[in-house]
C-alpha cells in the first residue's frame, strides 16, 4: 500500500495508525500547492479530490477520506486493539469520536490556514477552544478517547491538534488534554512516523 501524506497534515493520523498496526507502507510526499509528488506524478491524477490522505491499496484501487482510510487500516490488524469489532456500540464510539474530529476539530482549524478577517479567525478560535475545554475535561479519567486503550481516534485527534504547535495556540490549561498529546507523542510508532515526515529529529 501507498500513502499519499504531506507533512504534518490530516494524512499523519493514517501514517501512526499503519505505523501501530505493523503494516507496511510506501510513503509519497504530495506538495498541496503544485500538487505534485516526490515521485514525480501528477497528483491530481491520482486523487482528483487533490488532497490528502489517498491510500492506494495492492489492488491498484484508491481509497480517500481519513475517517475511512483510517479504519480500512486498522481493520487489516484487528489484533491490533486500535478499533473495536465491526457491529459492536464500541465501534460506533469510535466512529462517533471520528466524526467529531472531523467535523469540530479538523474542519474547525480551517479558517486558521487560510486568510480571514481577525473576526473569523477570532471566532474559529473560540470555537475550538469550546472543543478543548470539552476534551480536556472527557480525558480527567482516562488516557485516551476511549478508556485506557490507544485507537484510530486518538491517532486522529493527534493528528489535528498537533497543529497547535504551528498557530501557537497554547494548550497548557487543558492539563488533561496536554497530557494526553504528551502520552501520545511518546508511543514509539507516533515518534518514528513524525520522524518519517521530518516533524521529529531522528533519535
Ligand atoms: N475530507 C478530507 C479532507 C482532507 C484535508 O483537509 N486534507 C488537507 C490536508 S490536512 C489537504 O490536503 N488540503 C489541500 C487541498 O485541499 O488542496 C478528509 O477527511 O480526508
Amino acid at each position: 500500500m501507498k500513502l499519499y501524506y504531506s507533512s504534518g497534515a490530516c494524512s499523519l493520523a493514517p501514517h501512526i495508525v499503519a505505523a501501530e498496526a505493523g503494516l507496511p507502507l510506501e510513503l509519497d510526499r504530495v506538495n498541496l500547492t503544485t500538487k505534485t509528488t516526490e515521485s514525480g506524478c501528477d497528483f491530481l491524477s491520482v486523487n482528483p479530490k487533490g488532497y490528502v490522505p489517498a491510500l492506494l491499496l495492492d489492488t491498484g484501487e484508491l481509497l480517500t477520506e481519513g475517517p475511512v482510510v483510517i479504519e480500512f487500516l486498522a481493520d487489516q490488524a484487528p489484533a491490533s486493539g486500535l478499533l473495536p469489532p465491526y457491529g459492536s456500540l464500541d465501534r460506533r464510539r469510535v466512529q462517533e469520536w471520528l466524526a467529531f474530529v472531523a467535523s469540530e476539530l479538523h474542519k474547525g482549524f480551517g479558517p486558521l490556514w487560510r486568510p480571514v478577517s481577525e473576526d473569523v479567525r477570532k471566532a474559529a478560535l473560540a470555537q475550538l477552544h469550546r472543543r478543548f475545554s470539552f476534551l480536556d475535561a472527557t480525558l480527567e479519567d482516562r488516557s485516551y478517547l476511549m478508556g485506557e486503550g490507544f485507537t484510530v481516534a486518538d491517532a486522529y485527534a493527534f493528528a489535528i491538534l498537533n497543529w497547535c504547535r504551528f498557530h501557537k495556540i497554547d494548550l497548557s490549561p487543558y492539563v488533561h488534554l496536554s497530557a494526553y498529546l504528551t502520552r501520545i507523542e511518546h508511543r514509539p510508532k507516533v515518534r518514528k512516523a513524525m520522524q518519517d515526515e521530518g516533524l521529529l529529529k531522528p533519535a
